[in-house]
């Protein structure tokens, strides 16, 4: 516990805001600045010496690399940013973080309190954009009406961003309630309160797990720490569970252990999906068994799936939101794999064979047949072969992505806290500021950003802010196919050769790289890549590797052009048959 200090001295609310995240072991913060809070600007001015304050180039960036350092650290991103134009470009981290599960809080300015409801300037009702009312995006909104209650509000947005199911509270901040003098302390730090599941869950999982001939866990989601990844390998281990990873949380469980099956998600390895449409029990840790990790809401029928199924997650809003589970358990991660490790197993198991014939069912697939002439496949394995173990890997949204979910191998959170920065929120934009992100909290680690040209320049701005602020072990590879690939892929299948608002205009990403102080050069063949590697490596600056590839190489699995054919074969088919 921190001691508070017994005669707190009179200072602008907008320093003891600042102080209050100092408290709260916050030492860097995103952001954009604005007119609107130019007091809490001089508080990080007053205390530069024990947090710094990142200027990024767009909200939106600002927003994704708070949602970073939330996924990173287990405790809220902070990202602040002006009124009206700064929130609206911030929404897409909140929608981002709220998807995802990540403790965030972002700080807004506001209109000051005698100018509220007159559409000021800038003025939004952030309860109403944000709040409870627009489902998908703030799990709070709070509007700070008296200075002296600041410090209430801050400890409020901590507990409420890590309690439960985490993700993003928004506080705005008006104006003028920043510049007030008060004396109020701020409060000590706040640690997420827990929760474990009953005991009585317990037995019941264990008998379900004991009458049960094919048992699959699904784990994922937000909360994980080092601790409960362990001990979920050790509940894994004492039952012989086979386990797969929920889309986009592909660190929860070591990819190299013989008990791993692969990740359930977009590009799910059609024999992963048959082992659980074919399990007799699904065991859902943390998972919030949304669409992408249900495909579609076909590996588990909704809302009554055919296996019986236990589904354990933090928040008792997601239990039973969706599926008539057998058995709900509300728990904490860090808490529920604990708990799990203690429930007795059996000497023998009656699958075990089952989990080591998952577990080379997920090495196969990680075979695939060589492509000319660069063959993305072997550039992620090259990425895994070169760079340290910790490598943070981080991509947004796009067909490009499957090649990592495919190929790259995440360890567990335990031997190196998170590995994998990816949106579940499928959004675009995100991995370069993610990287950034995770570079400057982490300048020890290697980060390697995988962006498709498009995904890149939606947020292609930050290279600024990862020069700027002497990011280095940071290397973004392009892939360059010209086209929004994954729309064109659903247009080719929808509609043959109509190609329609998919094609891109691209600059000369290398040139454009080097502008903003970055080594960067081009790769067009399998064997150029890793030297190219090699040299972003030794580079002491962040790297960018450019991509050419042609459009027609749609995904780890398949052409354009075969998806063309088989869709015109297809129209022809219903056509011959009217
Ligand atoms: C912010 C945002 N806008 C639009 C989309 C819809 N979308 C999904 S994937 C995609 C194309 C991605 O293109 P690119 O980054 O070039 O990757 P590729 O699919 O070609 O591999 C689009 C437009 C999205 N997911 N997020």
């Amino acid at each position: 516990m921190m001691n508070l200090p017994q005669n707190t001295p009179t200072r602008p609310a907008g320093h003891a805001l600042v102080e209050a995240l100092i408290a709260q072991g916050v030492d860097t913060c995103f952001g954009v600045p604005g007119e609107s809070y130019l007091a809490v600007l001089d508080g990080f001015h007053e205390y530069r010496d024990r947090i710094r304050f990142i200027a990024c180039r767009q909200e939106g960036g600002a927003a994704f690399m708070a949602d970073a350092q939330g996924k990173l650290t287990g405790r809220p991103g902070i990202c602040f940013v002006t009124r009206g134009p700064g929130a609206t470009n911030a929404a897409i981290g909140v929608h981002t973080a709220f998807q995802d599960s990540t403790p965030m809080i972002l700080f807004v300015g506001q209109v000051a309190s005698d100018q509220r409801d007159r559409e000021a300037f800038q003025e939004i009702d952030y309860r109403q954009m944000f709040g409870p009312g627009t489902l998908g995006l703030a799990k709070w909104v709070g509007e700070v009406h008296r200075a002296e209650r600041l410090p209430e509000y801050i400890a409020r947005a901590f507990h409420t961003a890590m309690q439960g199911r985490p993700g993003p509270v928004v506080l705005v901040l008006p104006e003028d309630m920043l510049t007030e003098s008060i004396t109020t302390a701020v409060l000590p730090r706040v640690e997420p309160v827990r929760a474990w599941p009953a005991p009585g869950g317990l037995r019941q999982l264990r008998n379900l797990l004991l009458a049960a001939e094919r048992p699959f866990v699904i784990a994922g989601g937000s909360g994980w720490d080092a601790e409960a990844c362990a001990a979920l390998q050790r509940f894994a281990e004492n039952w012989q569970l086979p386990v797969g990873c929920g889309f986009r949380f592909q660190d929860t469980f070591d990819n190299r252990h013989p008990l791993y099956a692969g990740d359930v998600g977009i590009g799910i390895n059609p024999k992963l999906a048959a082992r659980i449409v074919a399990s007799d029990l699904v065991i859902a840790l943390g998972v919030r068994l949304g669409e992408m990790t249900t495909g579609g809401y076909t590996l588990l029928q909704a809302p009554r799936p055919a296996q019986r199924l236990v589904h354990i997650h933090s928040g008792p809003e997601e239990l039973g939101r969706v599926y008539a589970a057998d058995l709900m358990l509300q728990a904490s991660m860090a808490c529920a794999a604990k708990a799990l490790e203690s429930i007795a197993a059996p000497v023998n198991v009656q699958w075990a064979g089952a989990a080591a014939q998952a577990h080379a069912d997920y090495q196969a697939n990680r075979q695939a047949e060589p492509v000319q002439p660069l063959d993305m496949a072997e550039v992620v394995k090259t990425m895994q072969r070169l760079l340290p173990a910790d490598t943070v890997y981080t991509n947004g949204a796009g067909n490009y992505s499957g090649w990592l979910h495919r190929f790259c191998q995440y360890s567990g959170l335990q031997h190196h806290g998170r590995t994998q920065l990816a949106p579940t929120s499928g959004a675009m934009g995100y991995g370069l500021p993610a990287a950034v992100a995770a570079a400057l909290l982490y300048p020890e680690r290697t980060v390697l950003n995988l962006a498709g040209d498009g995904d890149f320049l939606m947020n292609g701005q930050e290279l600024a802010t990862a020069s700027g602020y002497g990011a280095r072990k940071l290397i973004s590879v392009v892939v360059d196919n010209g086209t929004y690939g994954t729309i064109r892929m659903h247009q080719e299948r929808d509609y043959p050769g109509r190609v329609s608002g998919s094609d891109l205009f691209n600059p000369d990403f290398v040139a454009l790289a080097r502008a903003y102080g970055w080594q960067a050069e081009s790769v067009t063949q399998t064997a150029q890549f890793e030297p190219a590697l090699a040299r972003s490596i030794s580079a002491g600056t962040p790297s960018l590797l450019h991509l050419r590839l042609s459009a027609d190489v749609s995904t780890s699995r398949t052409t354009l052009g075969a998806i063309r054919e088989a869709a015109f074969d297809r129209v022809n088919g219903r056509e011959a048959s009217r």
